[in-house]
């Protein structure tokens, strides 16, 4: 039944011992190629895993419904199994290693019996990068097996780094009977290793992504001094030719995605500005020699928020999803088209579901987290530099949350530590991307509050450790495109305008601009932002611009107080930077 390729020992040794737990029918190592994935969709059309798009308007693209219970991440059931608790944080949810062992090997008892078990080599980064790491996943959905084709350097050139370097993560996943109830995705990142069990969603499953390239990865990152970040990363072209890369970490469904892929307004097209895309989830950045940091997208692909995705708000999204792309949980027309709500005035014929759409229902058609998988290269703003081993120089970082009130558009940490400070008090009103409440603001630290595999505290302090003698490092800023006015609507038009905030930020880096000194960091001087064909009202430029003394004064205390939940083990150097933001609000 084994048919060992690897030339690792220890890979086929795991891969016996996954088999004989697991009890597969048949084993199948998965080489990456084309004749492979092609006879993967095929079966998966003939089992129903996937149905045809129509291939006239959407060559080689399929659809995938998933178990109606099965549409989100599940925090609730993401684990981090450190042998001690603490080292977890009061941020994870904690399980003792040999207890989440013993009950997880319970679950996987016999679990692919009648199934195939790929295994599914994998290179997170440039297949010839120094910052990139490599796992190997066993699944035993296809549908994973295709979307892990997609969205990583899947197949034998990943096999090859595995059986030279000897190490990877292992991850073991399986889709289970879909039973809610019997559903757990575990970490052991002082293993190296992930278990999965019971859900074929994209962040439960394609164990590449945030299992390994953010949980596993950050606590990697940690002791070999260098991050793992959930943050896009773009480059931009100003008219001289000169490149920046920016990374920027939004929480889940909160807007990386479109930034990555922005389109400038027509005015910077036709002045010669240009974003160029390097990657929209995840980021791996380390020092290098010359002390500034160098950041690569560790995916090769984009699983991405259908919803809102429109020729409007992200064309080069929708040029990415012309052909090859798998669509889950989207809706279709009655010609067999993709489609979701803010696409386009078309109807929709079938729900996510496959019931006849009725929009009396007051549902939507599509789940509001539906997504696409697709390759990079396949985006109009794809950067060949996303393929470079050394990676991208950073000149700035910036985070931002989905804040209603309070927080102006942009703002400019002071230093470092206020940055450190500014990410870690990001806070952001939660999104469909996971199952349970949407709407409800919480704090969401660096957007890591799902994803960090260790203790925050510590993480903060990591953070701030990369100050240091003959360190370059970027400035930090904050942003907000989704404040909102009286009457609920967002006051900035954000997407494409977007831009308008990037070119106050590169005027920063470059020392081209001033500020306004506040309390809560630099705020922009209106008139330095590039305000050409926005019409803004008088409100929007009052709260998008100004802040709110005594908002930002509750915002700090409730800060501080979110801080001292971590206890001693939270830095003293963010507690000081904390108090004296606090004190300069009065
Ligand atoms: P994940 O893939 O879950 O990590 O999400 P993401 O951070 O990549 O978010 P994405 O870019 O997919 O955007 C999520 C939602 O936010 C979509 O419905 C977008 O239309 C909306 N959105 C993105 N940018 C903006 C913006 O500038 N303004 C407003 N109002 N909405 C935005
Ligand atoms: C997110 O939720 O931040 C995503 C989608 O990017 S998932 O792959 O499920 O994490
Ligand atoms: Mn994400």
């Amino acid at each position: 039944m084994t048919a060992t390729t690897s030339q690792l020992a220890s890979l086929n040794q795991w891969i016996e011992e996954v088999a004989r737990l697991t009890r597969p029918d048949r084993i199948h190592w998965c080489d990456g190629g084309d004749a492979e994935n092609q006879a993967l969709i095929a079966r998966m059309l003939e089992d129903g895993t996937l149905l045809r798009l129509n291939q006239e308007t959407h060559p080689n693209s399929y659809l995938h419904r998933s178990h109606p219970d099965d549409v989100a991440r599940v925090e609730h059931l993401t684990f981090v199994c450190t042998a001690k608790r603490d080292d977890a944080g009061p941020n994870n949810h904690w399980m003792e290693p040999a207890i989440a062992r013993e009950q997880m090997r319970g679950l996987f008892e016999g679990c692919m019996r009648g199934r195939t078990m790929y295994v599914v080599p994998y290179c997170m980064g440039p297949i010839d990068s120094p910052l990139s790491r490599c796992g190997v996943e066993i699944t035993d959905s296809p549908y994973v097996v295709a979307n892990m084709r997609i969205m990583t350097r899947m197949g034998e050139a990943a096999l090859k780094r595995i059986e030279r370097e000897g190490g990877f993560v292992k991850g073991l996943h399986s889709i289970g009977e879909l039973n809610p109830d019997r559903r757990f995705i575990m970490h052991f990142p002082e293993e190296l290793e992930i278990q999965s069990f019971g859900s074929g969603y994209g962040g439960n499953a394609l164990l590449g992504k945030k299992c390994h390239a953010l949980r596993i990865a950050s606590h990697q990152a940690r002791g070999e001094g260098w991050l793992a970040e959930h943050m896009l990363i773009l480059g931009i072209e100003n008219p001289r030719g000169e490149k920046h890369y920016i990374a920027a970490a939004f929480p889940s469904a909160c807007g990386k995605t479109n930034l990555a892929m922005l389109i400038p307004p027509r005015g910077y097209v036709r002045d010669g500005w240009k974003i160029t895309t390097i990657g929209d989830d995840i980021c791996w950045m380390r020092p290098g020699p010359d002390g500034r940091l160098y950041a690569i997208n560790p995916e090769a692909g984009f699983f991405g928020v259908a919803p809102g995705t429109s020729e409007k708000s992200n064309p080069n999204a929708l040029a990415s999803l012309q052909k090859n792309a798998i669509f889950t949980n989207v809706a279709v027309t009655d010609d067999n088209q993709p489609w979701w709500e803010g696409l386009d005035k078309r109807a929709p014929a079938t729900d996510w579901k496959g019931n006849a759409f009725d929009p009396a229902s007051g549902n939507p058609a599509a789940h509001p987290n539906s997504r696409f998988t697709v390759s990079a290269r396949q985006c109009p703003s794809w950067s060949p530099m996303a393929e470079d081993p050394r990676g991208v120089p950073i000149s700035a970082i910036v985070f931002g949350g989905r804040r209603a009130s309070l927080v102006p558009l942009v703002f400019e940490a002071r230093d470092w530590t206020h940055g450190v400070l500014i990410g870690a008090a990001m806070g952001s009103e939660t999104t469909a991307a996971a199952t349970g409440a949407v709407g409800v603001m919480r704090r969401d630290p660096m957007a890591m509050k799902p994803f960090c595999g260790y203790n925050f505290a510590d993480y903060f302090n990591h953070w701030l450790s990369f100050d240091k003698a003959g360190a370059n490092l970027p400035k930090v800023f904050h942003v907000n495109w989704f404040r909102k006015g009286e009457s609920g609507d967002f006051l900035w038009p954000g997407f494409g305008d977007n831009m308008r905030v990037l070119e106050w930020m590169l005027k920063r880096v470059e020392g081209k601009a001033g500020s306004i000194e506040t309390p809560i960091g630099h705020l922009p001087k209106i008139e330095d932002v590039n305000l050409d064909g926005v019409e803004l009202t008088p409100e929007a430029r009052e709260k998008l611009f100004d802040y709110d003394r005594e908002g930002w004064a509750h915002e700090l205390a409730s800060i501080g107080e979110y801080l001292d939940e971590y206890g001693a083990r939270m830095p003293e150097a963010l507690r000081d930077e904390q108090r004296r933001t606090a004190t300069a609000l009065g």
